[in-house]
């Protein structure tokens, strides 16, 4: 598809705080110089932002990589009678919430599979226990994909179950599953799950309940840019209406383990490209993240000065990027945090999962101890 847009446009509507259009997106991605996307995102990322860049003391629980469906990018699910599927037992869930408030932990981002025999009452039983005795503990907890799978449990309404959650302790919903939305491609690698219908009209819901979400978007394996620009376009659209929305996370596609693995991972100098158009689309979000583990140090460092304001947090047992091939870390400390994103010139800020800043007594993360809790 050829675009009509030119930078000569597209600089002055950004300059006025106008929105892009699609044929604007297109150009940005398949015509500008990498240099004038950053210098752009950069600015708007300044706008919103300022010299900021946020990050957060965080940890990662996958209870199941059990699952019934088989997106073929994915390189974590396990079949059912797989030795490498398991299932975590509620004391083995309770230890992992136990260590992440020990080590000072404000959030626990809780993802997995979706399994083919566990009842409704056990994914629930997550959120609940771990409430129940770590409340202190933001649950930001379970995909569009798993809330959906939820209702065909149960034959009940989305909207219901995310009430009945919000009640036993969720506290807000991550951006995981919306994949590409255009059905040219998600028909093609994830056919069975949620469709984009569904994951725009639960993340709607969840924002009429109260609760915050954010959106992602995986780029890098069969998709074009024109699929690229729909998605972020779709997201602002429902982000309009319900300003829910708080952060977008792109990820790149790793290819290692998965049906996909005869494509290449997406180059530095297209993650930096798409962080920069994302920026620059999802005029109405205040937040774009450059997930560490996701990027790799180095490149979440550059797209600090590409359009991203957040690092994500010390994360800590990450298993969907490992199974598929991050080589990075799967923890780093708040000292490491805060030292990359100095590097940068930015201020290292930490806040909480609805990005209130987190006030830790002055200097805590140096000395290597566990964290004290936070004030908020
Ligand atoms: O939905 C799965 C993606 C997502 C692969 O909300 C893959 O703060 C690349 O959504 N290569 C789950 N990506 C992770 C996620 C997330 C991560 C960090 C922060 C937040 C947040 C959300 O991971 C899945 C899928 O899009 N994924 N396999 C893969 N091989
Ligand atoms: Fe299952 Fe999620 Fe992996 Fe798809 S991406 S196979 S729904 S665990």
């Amino acid at each position: 598809m050829e675009s009509s847009s030119a930078i000569c446009e597209i600089r002055p509507k950004l300059n006025a705080g106008e929105r892009l259009s699609f044929d604007d997106g297109l150009f940005l991605y398949d015509h500008a110089d990498l240099f004038t996307l950053g210098e752009l995102a950069n600015l708007v990322r300044e706008r919103k932002n300022g010299n900021f860049t946020y990050y957060n003391v965080n940890t990662h629980l996958n209870p199941t990589n059990v699952c019934i469906y088989r997106c073929i990018f994915c390189a974590f699910r396990a079949d059912l009678k797989s030795p490498k599927g398991y299932v975590m037992s509620d004391e083995q869930i309770l230890e992992r919430a136990g260590e992440a408030e020990r080590r000072g932990a404000t959030e626990m981002h809780i993802v997995g599979g979706l399994h083919h025999q566990l009842p409704y009452d056990w994914y629930l039983n997550v959120v609940r226990i771990i409430h129940d005795a770590f409340p202190r503990l933001h649950l930001k907890a379970y995909t569009a994909v798993e809330w959906h799978w939820f209702s065909e449990l149960t034959s009940r309404p989305t909207r219901d179950i995310l009430a009945e959650f919000k009640d036993a302790g969720l506290g807000s919903l991550p951006g995981g599953g919306a994949e590409i939305f255009h059905p040219e491609v998600r028909d093609k690698i994830c056919e069975h799950k949620a469709d984009a219908d569904a994951w725009i009209r639960i993340h709607r819901e969840a924002h009429e309940l109260g609760l915050r979400s954010n959106a992602t978007m995986l780029y890098g394996h069969i998709e074009n840019s024109a699929h690229r620009i729909d998605h972020l376009i779709r997201l602002r659209e429902l982000q309009d209406q319900t300003g829910g929305f708080q952060t977008f996370i792109p990820l790149a596609f790793h290819p290692d383990n998965t049906k996909l693995d005869h494509i290449k991972k997406a180059s530095v100098l297209m993650d930096l490209r798409t962080m920069a158009v994302s920026r620059l689309m999802l005029d109405n979000f205040p937040h774009i993240k450059a997930y560490w583990i996701m990027l790799g140090i180095k490149t979440a460092q550059l797209a600090l000065s590409f359009g991203a304001d957040d690092i994500d947090g010390t994360v800590v047992h990450e298993k969907i990027y490992h199974d598929a091939g991050s080589d990075s870390p799967e923890e780093l400390t708040v000292a490491e945090l805060r030292h990359l994103i100095e590097e940068t010139g930015r201020v290292p800020v930490e806040r909480d999962t609805l990005y209130h800043e987190v006030e830790r007594e002055e200097h805590a993360w140096k000395s290597g101890k566990p964290l004290s809790l936070a004030r908020v």
